[in-house]
């Protein structure tokens, strides 16, 4: 018969036998050619890391973990470069257009296997059409009362007020953001958002 202290090593070896499931929590975004796929208002995920050798918890991991949270289709491929997101949900990727990601605003100079995510860090993966001007900025919108801001932020992060935006509010109606802000009555239920044309549509904020 096992006395409680021995029982208490054989449960700690136990614990220390067992590899850990490590998982870190992260918002995550999808946006799409014409809609978003996945997570408007940047929701949280606990994402962890299935494959045994990549850098845990990274980019990469976060994509499949809100393809399986969001039950949508999305494909990598092997490249010189290392693992290629080629398609996520419709659209694949072809000639200057295809998928990118930022963390926290800056889009890294490697794969998404190669970035390691900490607790809070914000993930956004978009359709992407390039041209002579490099990509397209990226919608911020912010919410102070009943007032929103709408920033576009290039790929090093940096924002500017994103003159000339439209806010969404819901479907039905838009208004006008001439500087990048503008400020709405009550629109209860409802969830808004910034579009501008070239640019990557915003997080939803009530
Ligand atoms: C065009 C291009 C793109 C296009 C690809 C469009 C398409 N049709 O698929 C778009 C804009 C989508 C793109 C995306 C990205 N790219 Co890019 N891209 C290039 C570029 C300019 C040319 C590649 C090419 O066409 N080669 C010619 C064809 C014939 O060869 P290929 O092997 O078939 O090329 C394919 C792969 O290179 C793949 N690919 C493109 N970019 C990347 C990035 C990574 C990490 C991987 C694994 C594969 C990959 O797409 C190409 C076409 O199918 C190269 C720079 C260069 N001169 O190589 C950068 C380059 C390969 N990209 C780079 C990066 C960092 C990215 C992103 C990770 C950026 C980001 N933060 O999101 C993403 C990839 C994310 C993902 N989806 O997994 C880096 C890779 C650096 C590294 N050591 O890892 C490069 C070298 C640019 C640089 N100097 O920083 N890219």
């Amino acid at each position: 018969m096992f006395r409680p202290v021995a029982l208490l090593v054989v449960l700690a070896a136990a614990l220390l036998a067992v590899p850990a499931a490590y998982a870190v929590r992260v918002h995550v975004r999808v946006e799409g050619k014409t809609r978003t796929i996945f997570g408007a208002g940047d929701p949280v995920l606990d994402v962890t890391s299935p494959r045994a050798n990549a850098l845990p918890e990274n980019a990469l991991d976060a994509l499949e973990t809100a393809s399986a949270v969001g039950e949508f289709f999305y494909h990598v491929t092997q490249t010189g470069f290392g693992p290629y997101v080629d398609q996520v949900g419709r659209y694949g990727s072809a000639g200057q257009t295809g998928w990118v990601f930022k963390v926290n605003g800056v889009s890294p100079p490697v794969g998404a296997d190669q970035v390691k995510l900490a607790a809070g860090d914000t993930v956004l993966w978009y359709w992407a059409q390039f041209g002579a001007a490099g990509g397209p900025k990226t919608l911020v919108l912010r919410r102070t009362g009943r007032c929103y801001t709408a920033l576009a932020q290039d790929d090093a992060g940096k924002t500017a007020p994103a003159a000339g935006a439209a806010l969404r509010v819901g479907s039905l109606r838009t208004v006008r953001m001439p500087n990048g802000r503008a400020c709405i009555g009550v629109h209860r239920g409802l969830l808004v958002r910034a579009t501008l044309a070239g640019a990557v549509r915003s997080n939803a904020l009530p």
